[in-house]
């Protein structure tokens, strides 16, 4: 599948087909329409995708892992059943992922080394710890809510692989984030320990959801091609500011409150506009230096390396199939 996956990876092209090739896509991308594999398109605009569409399977594969941590902690057979099939949803996002990956011409086993050789980046929530059970609950309210507001624009991306994997990932992140926000409604209206362990959790996890929109647009050095490109639809800072929005109205209604008391709608900007957020701490978990850095790759290699006789089986069985295809073949061509 990833060698015909592999098949849109650009031949030589004349000046004149390239010439033709970048008048066809400059009029896709005028026309809000779709760029899809095979499509001439520049190797800038290749490049960045492939940046962005694999950062963000790592960030899904990568992001397992600190709610995987807690389900057999999960305090009952429902609510580990339920931490169980979204964490399986992340792992199905990462493949969908990969996929589109994949059709910009990128093999997956290299993504996975670049992944495990800690060359690539994943998102910088996933390199905080997840404490308590109540975590679970801020993880699916804040960090899936960052997501879905990052992500619904994304579903008119203008590549369709990318676009299209948005769309099914954005449905099953809406239901993620409900499933966190009922955890931290139960806990806000349980005990009074219960709703101190909500209330922290969302303390901790507040500040670094803000940061997973990215560095401010001032210092984002993608952010005006990419949307020139029609990959990104807002920037950053914009998408920031909704999230902020969105969590002031949903915090009422949990009985908690936001660690922010700068959060004001500015009646001039029409925005919302929140606290300054410590980008200096930014910069050191992108440069690996977070809290989980370490720990979350090295599961990840080991899990890896657990699975290679998972993929040997698959490859030896996939080996096995295309042999006997073959074999049926030219029996039938020699009858
Ligand atoms: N973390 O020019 P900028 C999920 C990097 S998973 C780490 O603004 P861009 C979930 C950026 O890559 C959902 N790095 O970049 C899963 C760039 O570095 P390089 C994850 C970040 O691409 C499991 C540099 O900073 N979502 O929902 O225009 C359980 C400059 O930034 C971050 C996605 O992946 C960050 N937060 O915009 C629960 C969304 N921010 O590559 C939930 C898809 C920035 O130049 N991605 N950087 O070395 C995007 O929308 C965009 O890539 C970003 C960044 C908005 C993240």
């Amino acid at each position: 599948m990833a060698a015909q996956n592999l098949q849109s990876v650009p031949a030589e092209l004349t000046p004149e087909e390239d010439a033709a090739g970048q008048a066809h896509f400059d009029r896709i991308i005028a026309e809000d329409s779709r760029i899809e594999p095979r499509d001439w398109m520049p190797a800038a605009y290749r490049k960045t995708l492939l940046r962005q569409v694999s950062q963000h399977a790592h960030s899904e594969i990568i992001g397992m892992q600190p709610e995987a941590n807690w389900i057999s902690r999960a305090p009952s057979l429902k609510r580990k059943a339920i931490l169980m099939a979204k964490v399986q949803d992340e792992a199905g996002h990462g493949l969908y992922l990969y996929s589109a990956a994949e059709t910009l011409g990128q093999s997956r086993d290299k993504m996975m080394d670049d992944l495990i050789a800690g060359k690539a980046r994943y998102s910088s929530i996933f390199n905080y710890p997840a404490l308590t059970w109540a975590d679970m609950g801020a993880i699916g309210w804040l960090v899936d809510g960052a997501a879905i507001c990052n992500q619904v624009p994304l579903c008119r991306a203008s590549y369709g692989p990318y676009g299209r994997a948005m769309v099914r990932i954005c449905k099953e992140e809406s239901f993620h984030q409900r499933q966190g926000f009922e955890i931290l409604l139960e806990l806000s209206n349980g005990t009074p320990e219960q709703k101190q362990m909500a209330q922290d959790a969302v303390n901790r996890w507040y500040a670094p959801a803000l940061m997973m929109f990215g560095p401010p647009d001032d210092d984002s050095p993608n952010s005006k091609q990419s949307m020139a490109w029609n990959i990104k639809r807002f920037s950053n800072d914009e998408l920031r500011s909704r999230f902020v929005g969105m969590m002031v109205e949903q915090v009422r209604v949990l009985g908690l409150t936001l660690p922010d008391d700068q959060i004001r709608f500015n009646e001039d900007t029409r925005k919302w506009e929140h606290g300054p957020l410590d980008w200096d701490e930014f910069h050191e978990v992108l440069a690996g230096r977070g809290p989980c850095n370490a720990q979350r790759l090295e599961r990840r290699r080991a899990a890896h390396d657990d699975g290679a006789w998972v993929r040997e089986a698959a490859a030896a069985y996939a080996d096995k199939q295309r042999a006997k295809q073959s074999a049926k073949q030219q029996k039938e061509y020699a009858a």
